[in-house]
């Protein structure tokens, strides 16, 4: 390995570490039956939402079908999915959490 070969690799595993990794938006889907109560609950418990936004965000989500509910890297966003559709499944509301790539 010449010297370099080796500036060249630095080079690549520098660029590769200076990339932003891929977002994801966290979503909320509207449904008929649960309450917006809990919908607000849930915001200000996993989204950490003071009570007007998260009233705020419910109500798009009920007017509009779904709402964005934060920007997170894979696993976080992951985590997030799983914690919210667990807490409303544990309650039995249909509440449904998904994500997207941003
Ligand atoms: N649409 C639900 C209702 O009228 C409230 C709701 C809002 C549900 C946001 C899911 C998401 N009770």
């Amino acid at each position: 390995r010449t010297r370099q070969a080796d500036g060249d690799q630095l080079k690549e595993v520098e660029e590769i570490a200076l990339q932003p990794p891929p977002m994801y938006k966290v979503i909320l889907n509207n449904d008929d039956y649960t309450p917006m109560d809990f919908v607000v609950e849930v915001l200000q418990t996993f989204f950490s939402m003071d009570e007007d936004k998260a009233t705020q965000v419910m109500m798009a989500v009920h007017y509009q079908g779904k709402g964005v509910c934060g920007l997170f890297t894979a696993e976080i966003a992951e985590t997030k999915v799983a914690q919210v559709n667990n807490y409303a499944r544990l309650h039995e509301h249909p509440l449904l959490c998904s994500m997207e790539q941003e």
